[in-house]
């Protein structure tokens, strides 16, 4: 029998479905599981396409059922079964190798297995791979960091099975080491800002504006059709307009309000913390789930506090689709900043108009204005959104929407924890003149800190007063 090309072990949502594509791309994809049932009902799911899988309980006949020099997916559930995976699988494979990890990787941990396998002659791909279940069908975003040789020697595939943009692939090596689950990690980030900032817009369309799910439904598709078109914003709509079979009630007020999280919008935020990059918006999305995870809490706190008003707010749709554009593009600026200045304390030059590019299609932020913005960065490298020539188009003529749905939503009790963080991130951004020179004098008043004065060269010392 002919070896595989390639290999997948983990066959759960993602890990059989990325085989599927693999496999409807021509290519014999050797597979395997920890749990072997999932083998066989992966390949009696198959189809016509199981010809092209060769399945494999045992860990030996999988790694030498496939080509050398092999390459190995794993997509299994992400951090210690990842090592426990690797571990196991060294032991059947030889130098120059390479295991590629797809899954939702911290990329410390991406940068530590980087690490190790290249110490044991095996190289490492640690790869993004977004979409969803039906991107790693039909062709998902792949981010893929680590060893630049083993990305030539799986590019031909993972290219292949990428979504794609006008033809172009989705997919791209975008640096060493944890450069990939780096970026999959800020898209993440970018996508829990995303999607924070759509549903306080929907709080304010129910509980301000009055509207039902399906009003609200309608108002998202229209503007999927205009510069907010996006694969969140065409979800948005289907998810609002949904019924549940049951009781007839749109499903969106069955469910409970409490969000879930994995952890990659907190990886964002804490990488963003740890470079001293503002990304407000994704820090008040993370919070924001937080706070949802607070039930119990906040039915206490508003049996003290009073239920909010409602039908108050003092906006229109059209601010609110406008206010919709200028914070998500103060999120994209953040998360953008975030790669730019990780990229440069790690040395792995990302390409930030490649990245823009691979996400306009298959991935879940993407979204129709991702194509200006791979102009942008690819014309300025260095560039923040807020200043790139294309969006101070759109930011001089949508800022003062956001200004207004901030303001009537703080009067109006309605938290827009994201909403009114782009607009603060913007005004600060924008304002020439600010406030650090107070923080400056205060940190030398107790700290001695130190400070630069406007009009002479070099450190200087306030001579202050004593409070004692
Ligand atoms: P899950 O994250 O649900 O993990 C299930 C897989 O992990 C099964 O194959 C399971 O094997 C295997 N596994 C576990 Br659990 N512990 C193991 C261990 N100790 N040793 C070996 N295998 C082990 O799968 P998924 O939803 O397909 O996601 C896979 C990866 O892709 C994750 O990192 C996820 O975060 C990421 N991701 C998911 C999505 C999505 O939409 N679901 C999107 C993008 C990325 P078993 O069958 O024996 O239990």
């Amino acid at each position: 029998m002919s070896k595989a090309e390639i290999g997948v072990f983990g066959l759960a949502v993602m890990g059989s479905n990325l085989a599927l594509n693999i496999a409807d791309h021509g290519y014999k994809v050797a597979l395997s599981n920890r749990t072997s049932s999932k083998i066989d009902q992966m390949m009696e799911s198959a189809g016509e396409l199981a010809g092209r899988f060769i399945p494999n309980t045992g860990l030996g006949a999988f790694v030498r059922s496939i080509k050398k020099p092999r390459a190995i997916i794993i997509m299994v559930k992400a951090g210690k079964p990842v090592d426990l995976t690797i571990q196991a699988l060294l032991e059947h494979m030889e130098e120059g190798d390479a295991i590629i990890e797809a899954g939702n990787a911290n990329y410390r941990d991406s940068m530590r297995r980087f690490e190790e396998l290249r110490a044991r002659g095996i190289g490492f791909l640690g790869v993004g791979v977004s979409g969803g279940e039906e991107g790693a069908r039909f062709g998902p975003s792949i981010m893929a960091g680590g060893s630049k040789d083993q990305w030539h020697n799986a590019e031909e595939i993972l290219t292949a099975i990428s979504a794609k943009f006008n033809g172009e692939p989705c997919a791209a090596y975008l640096g060493t080491s944890g450069a990939g689950h780096f970026v999959k990690t800020i898209h993440n980030g970018i996508e829990y800002a995303d999607m924070q900032m759509i549903a306080e817009v929907f709080g304010v369309m129910r509980d301000g504006l009055g509207m039902t799910p399906a009003e609200c439904a309608q108002v998202f598709k229209k503007w999927n059709e205009g510069p907010l078109n996006s694969y969140l914003i065409e979800i948005t709509g289907l998810v609002l307009e949904a019924v549940d079979e049951k009781t007839g009630k749109p499903l969106v007020e069955l469910i409970l309000d409490k969000a879930g999280q994995k952890g990659t919008g907190r990886w964002s935020a804490i990488a963003a913390q740890e470079l001293g990059v503002a990304a407000t918006t994704i820090e008040g999305a993370v919070a924001a789930r937080a706070i949802s995870a607070l039930k119990e809490e906040r039915i206490a706190a508003q049996s003290v506090y009073g239920a909010p008003g409602a039908g108050e707010a003092k906006m229109s749709l059209g601010q609110l689709e406008q206010a919709l554009l200028a914070g998500k593009i103060a999120a994209y600026a953040q998360g953008f900043a975030i790669m730019k200045k990780a990229s440069e304390e790690n040395g792995w030059e990302l390409p930030l108009g490649t990245i823009a590019r691979i996400w306009r299609a298959g991935c879940i932020i993407r979204s129709g204005f991702l194509d200006q913005m791979a102009k942008s960065y690819e014309k300025d490298h260095a560039v923040n959104l807020l200043v790139a020539p294309d969006f101070v188009e759109i930011m001089q003529a949508s800022s003062d929407a956001l200004r207004n749905v901030v303001a009537a939503g703080a009067l109006g009790a309605f938290p827009l924890p994201c909403l009114s963080a782009a607009l603060a991130y913007f005004d600060g951004y924008r304002r020439a003149e600010g406030t650090a020179n107070l923080i400056q004098g205060q940190r030398d008043f107790f700290g001695a800190h130190g400070f630069v004065l406007t009009d002479r060269e070099g450190e200087q010392h306030g001579d202050w007063p004593s409070t004692l």
